[in-house]
């Protein structure tokens, strides 16, 4: 199979789907978001993000891959905005850096806001630490741009990357993730409850939302409810779902 060959007709061959895995208040557990996941089925076979993400960021099809998942997204913020008012959740979506180095992007995604009617404040753009911090004077100005339109920002993998933290807090800025390397250390060691402990102060000085990504068991969601971090998400809740299982969920706890 060729990657990046495949990559770049797999829109028009209709071969990507999504998932969105539940995101949820720590305190309550009632589903208040979901990370919208991309899913490649190439004729039969399946070929993960994790391998095919890196092909589509080197060769560029990020750009026009990332533009529909977007519009994924705003499909799905305005159905369950429709079917759920005001306790819908929001969505959450990956957004390569590559893409922010793409002129037409505000634009685009401005255009895909008003033709879908989708609320832009519930919808989360996760950039990795590593990749707001390639280039920040010029991530400033993007991220201030999307910013203005409404969307929200979210740091994905936080803790992993080597960024200068008044770099960092002076993008617009609303959740950290903190990466599970911390939380699958929880139960495990000392310095990652220092870690999570120490991200969640910070982020509630700066009036950032802190999501811990990964929790596979009941310890790690003990440790991080009682060390202050406002979501969960992972395997111990629900993996990444379908879309039609994951409006069912939303029915059964509405
Ligand atoms: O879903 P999974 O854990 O297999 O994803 C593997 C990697 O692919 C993760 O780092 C995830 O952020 C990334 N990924 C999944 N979907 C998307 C997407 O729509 N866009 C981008 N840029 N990355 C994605
Ligand atoms: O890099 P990013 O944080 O976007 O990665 C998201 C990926 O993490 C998804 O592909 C998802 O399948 C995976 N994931 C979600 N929950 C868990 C979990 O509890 N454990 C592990 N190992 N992976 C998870
Ligand atoms: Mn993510
Ligand atoms: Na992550």
């Amino acid at each position: 199979l060729d990657i990046t060959n495949g990559l770049r007709q797999a829109i028009e061959r209709d071969e990507f789907q999504i998932r969105f895995q539940p995101i949820l208040c720590a305190q309550s557990q009632i589903v208040r978001g979901a990370e919208l996941l991309l899913r490649w089925f190439p004729s039969g076979g399946e070929v993960s993000p994790a391998h095919f993400i890196p092909i589509a960021e080197m060769s560029g099809s990020i750009v026009p891959i990332g533009k529909w998942v977007f519009q994924q997204a705003c499909f799905a913020e305005k159905q369950w905005r429709d079917q759920f008012g005001t306790e819908a959740p929001y969505v959450s979506v990956n957004v390569s850096a590559r893409q922010l180095n793409d002129d037409g992007l505000v634009d685009e995604f401005r255009a895909m806001l008003t033709a879908s009617g989708a609320d832009p404040e519930r919808i989360v753009l996760e950039l990795t630490e590593t990749s707001l911090m390639s280039d920040v004077i010029f991530n400033l100005s993007v991220l201030h741009q999307l910013a203005s339109l409404g969307l929200r920002v979210a740091v994905d993998d936080f803790g992993t990357g080597y960024s200068s933290l008044a770099q960092l807090l002076r993008l617009p800025l609303s959740t950290l993730k903190i990466d599970r390397e911390f939380v699958d250390g929880l139960d495990k060691r000392h310095d990652s409850r220092a870690i999570v402990r120490a991200v969640c102060g910070m982020a509630r000085a700066m009036n950032l939302k802190v999501i811990a990504e990964g929790v596979e068991n009941a310890s790690q969601f003990g440790y991080l409810r009682d060390l202050g971090c406002d979501y969960v998400q992972g395997f111990h809740f629900y993996r990444p779902l379908p879309p039609d299982e994951f409006v069912s969920l939303l029915h059964e706890s509405s």
